[in-house]
Formats: C-alpha cells, sequence, structure tokens
C-alpha cells in the first residue's frame, strides 16, 4: 500500500505552501519514499479526524498514522533505517531540532508577514473565513494589519538569516556537504514563500539563494516544479 500524505492545498489542488508539509515531503523524497500526496484544506477537520487532531501533515504508511512533521521526520528514520539518514544519528537530531526552534521563531514570522497578503488570496474560497478568523484571533489584529510586505521586513529577515549565510558562505548544505532533515527544514520556509508569492526574498549572490536552488534541483527538481513563482 502506498504511503500516504495529507498535504494542504489551495483553492487549486496544485498549490501546496504548507511548510510544515514540505518537510515532510522532502524527507520522504531523501528516503526514496513516493507519497500519494492528498490535497486537504483548512476546513477539512473530518478527513484526518482519524489522526485525533486537526493539522497537517498527517502521514499514512500502511497501519501507522502519524501526525507532526518533527514526528514524521522521526519515524521515517527509524522506520525506514537502512535508506539515506535523515539526521546522521543523535548529533545530527539535535542539530536539526535547534534549525527547526530558530526557523519557527525567528525566520517563519519574518516571512509570514511578507507573504500573507498573497498567501490568504491562494486559500480555498471555503476555507477563506476560517484562516482568517483564526488568525486575527491568534495575532489580535486584522490580517491587513499584521501583513507587513515591505523593505523594512526584508531587512530584518536578512538579518535574521545572518547565521545561515555564515553556515552556507563556507559549506553546501547546513548538513555539510549533503543535505539533511536540518537543511529541509530551513529550506522549507522559502518553499511556503515561493508556492503562494512573487515577492523576493533572496539576492541571486546570497549564498542561501545558491543553496535554494540545489534544493530546487534535488530528487529531480521536484520542488522547482511545483506550481508557484519562479523567484
Ligand atoms: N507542529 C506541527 C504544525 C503543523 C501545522 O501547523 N500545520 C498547519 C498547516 S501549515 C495546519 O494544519 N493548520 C490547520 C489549521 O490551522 O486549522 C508540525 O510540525 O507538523
Amino acid at each position: 500500500m502506498p504511503i500516504k500524505l495529507y498535504d494542504l492545498a489551495g483553492a487549486e489542488d496544485d498549490c501546496r505552501f504548507s511548510p510544515f508539509c514540505w518537510q515532510v515531503k522532502m524527507a520522504l523524497k531523501h528516503k526514496g519514499l513516493n507519497a500519494e500526496e492528498i490535497p486537504w484544506r483548512f476546513t477539512e477537520k473530518e478527513a484526518i479526524a482519524f489522526s485525533g487532531q486537526g493539522l497537517v501533515p498527517v502521514l499514512v504508511d500502511g497501519d501507522k498514522t502519524v501526525n507532526d512533521s518533527w514526528e514524521i521526520a522521526r519515524y521515517l528514520e527509524t522506520t525506514y533505517a537502512d535508506r539515506p539518514s535523515l539526521f546522521n544519528a543523535k548529533v545530527g537530531e539535535s542539530g536539526a531540532l535547534f534549525i527547526k526552534f530558530w526557523s519557527a521563531q525567528a525566520i517563519s514570522p519574518l516571512i509570514f508577514r511578507l507573504i500573507l497578503l498573497d498567501l490568504f488570496e491562494n486559500l480555498h474560497e471555503k476555507d477563506k473565513a476560517y484562516f482568517r478568523q483564526s488568525r486575527e484571533k491568534r495575532f489580535a489584529m486584522t490580517l491587513e494589519e499584521f501583513a507587513t510586505p515591505n523593505d523594512e521586513t526584508i531587512t530584518a529577515l536578512q538579518t535574521a538569516l545572518s547565521p545561515m549565510r555564515e553556515v552556507l558562505s563556507r559549506q553546501l548544505y547546513l548538513g555539510g556537504d549533503q543535505p539533511y532533515f536540518g537543511d529541509y527544514i530551513a529550506f522549507a520556509q522559502f518553499q511556503w514563500a515561493r508556492t503562494v508569492s512573487p515577492i523576493q526574498l533572496l539576492a541571486k549572490d546570497d549564498p542561501i539563494y545558491n543553496w535554494r536552488d540545489r534544493l530546487l534541483d534535488a530528487f529531480d527538481g521536484y520542488a522547482r516544479n511545483a506550481s508557484g513563482y519562479a523567484v
């Protein structure tokens, strides 16, 4: 039975923008595993109710159901231990865990402010009211107040990315010579933006741009061929 992955989609079935799902999709490719990527919308809670919660990604592998991107990566690592490693042992897992929280707390909020209005435009009509209401409650302001797609936010993002830029000016990937799950976590942030927004987050001479290019080309251009903007 093929692996199934419930993957957030927008108005069009091929608009797949969830950064958490992108981490998992790159991890599956890394392991050489194919999955059926099932389009799922924010309001289709009943379709993933069997997982006991309401967020994607949800992975179904035979009789096993796993949710949460980090838990899915750990599941793939142990279940498919004979395939290329996502973590390269405990020390790699610890590094990836740092990238997960750094990315969520220092990078994601800035990218979100930059792409939010474009992302909203790409949502399925049936999701728009839910998304607006849930996010406005979370931010305690309107989407339009929260969004700041301007030079100031771009500059703040460049500053926040500086440690990653330092690493990538010295080596090809955060994992060294080869990508690992930490690379996919960080890459997923840029793929999130690329799939819904024409905004240029990275200059072409930035080592991060070149690193992202390598990952866009990985696995026969899997991420590059996804629906989105060629930025
Ligand atoms: N910690 C979770 C977060 C997953 C998450 O927030 N998924 C979003 C899509 S990017 C979602 O399903 N949201 C549904 C909702 O807000 O109702 C993970 O890493 O998988």
